[in-house]
């Protein structure tokens, strides 16, 4: 449960955490009882016991990447997550302590010239590895800054050669029901699958997270693979990640199957259209004793993404 001091200035409907809320409602889960199992479970583990990558980390920082903020410490951001395969809560992150991330492997199939199968270790070598500085900004109006490490989509994506008819990206998530509570909660669609446009997904900013504070990734951000896409809403950073498929339909999303009015497949930060339920004019950085921002267009990436929504109709690009 959040517990927040409530300012003059603020809104009644912030008092939600409206992505869990919005199911809750409707499905009368019970949260309480799959955290409860999983924390008896929780063997106070972030990483993997012993990292085979770590000798990668940390890597050197690509400057092209600043903020206009303080980043969020380390033990204020691993205490502070999204993560519905194991709770509902905030928490979800360390309950997320018992996800088994070796051996791993990701898929890569659809319409690719060579579908392949590759364990965790080999993609990540295989990739130039680089740390960045992100913003990162949840629909439900807090955010942070991470300095992520990983590699460009756009790397991946080359790797990959997709065919001629690939116009969209889809990822998914693991789906361990015997590890993770909330996906035993079977109304929820799981896996947990996002997806890109293939223009978004070769953006310089798309990038795939493999590490964060200079260490190999924590299970609590998704290890040992996530999506970072920091001009858009935090569900669209995918955790977790067991396979990339090039389609020719645009994929429905996690959260566009459980709420198409709140949470679409665009879901571009924009402090001037509203979530159905509560406003997006400014944002809660977490870990500074409730201190707000304006909101800004594309979480301030506008330079770099504006142009990838030129000319599209139609289309609801901000939520
Ligand atoms: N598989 C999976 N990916 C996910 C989520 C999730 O519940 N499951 N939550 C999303 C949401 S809503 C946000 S805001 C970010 C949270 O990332 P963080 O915990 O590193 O801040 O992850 C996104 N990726
Ligand atoms: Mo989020």
């Amino acid at each position: 449960m959040l517990i927040r001091r409530r300012r003059s200035w603020e809104i009644a409907e912030r008092e939600a955490t409206p992505e869990a809320l919005f199911v809750a409602r409707r499905s009368l889960l019970k949260a309480g009882a799959a955290a409860l199992v999983a924390e008896t479970l929780w063997p106070q583990q972030l990483f993997a016991a012993s990292d085979p990558t770590a000798d990668l980390y940390p890597a050197k920082r690509n400057p092209a990447f600043k903020l206009d903020r303080p980043l969020t410490p380390e033990s204020v951001n691993t205490h502070y997550n999204n993560f519905y395969e194991f709770s509902m809560s905030k928490d979800a992150g360390q309950l997320a302590s018992v996800l088994p991330i070796r051996p791993w492997s990701v898929h890569i199939d659809g319409l690719v010239e060579k579908p392949q199968t590759l364990a965790i270790d080999d993609l990540i070598r295989r990739m130039p590895l680089e740390e960045r500085l992100y913003r990162h900004r949840c629909v439900e109006t807090w955010a942070m800054t991470i300095p992520w490490t990983g590699f460009p989509l756009k790397t991946l994506v080359d790797y990959a050669k997709p065919l001629a008819g690939a116009k969209y990206i889809r990822f998914q998530t693991f789906k361990e029901p015997k590890v993770a509570p909330g996906q035993r909660q079977f109304w929820y669609p799981w896996p947990y699958t996002e997806g890109l446009t293939m223009a978004e997904a070769t953006n310089d900013l798309a990038f795939m997270v493999t590490g964060a504070y200079g260490k190999p990734l924590a299970k609590c951000f998704g290890a040992p693979l996530r999506l970072a896409v920091p001009w858009k809403y935090g569900f669209k950073s995918i955790k977790s990640i067991v396979r990339i498929s090039f389609v020719a339909e645009r994929p429905k999303t996690f959260w566009e199957t459980l709420g198409p009015s709140e949470y679409g497949f665009w879901a571009n930060v924009n402090p001037n259209v509203p979530h159905p339920r509560w406003s997006q004019a400014t944002e809660e950085m977490i870990g500074t004793g409730g201190q707000r921002r304006p909101t800004l267009l594309f979480n301030g990436y506008g330079e770099e993404v504006a142009g990838l929504y030129k000319g599209i109709t139609g289309e609801k690009l901000f939520m």
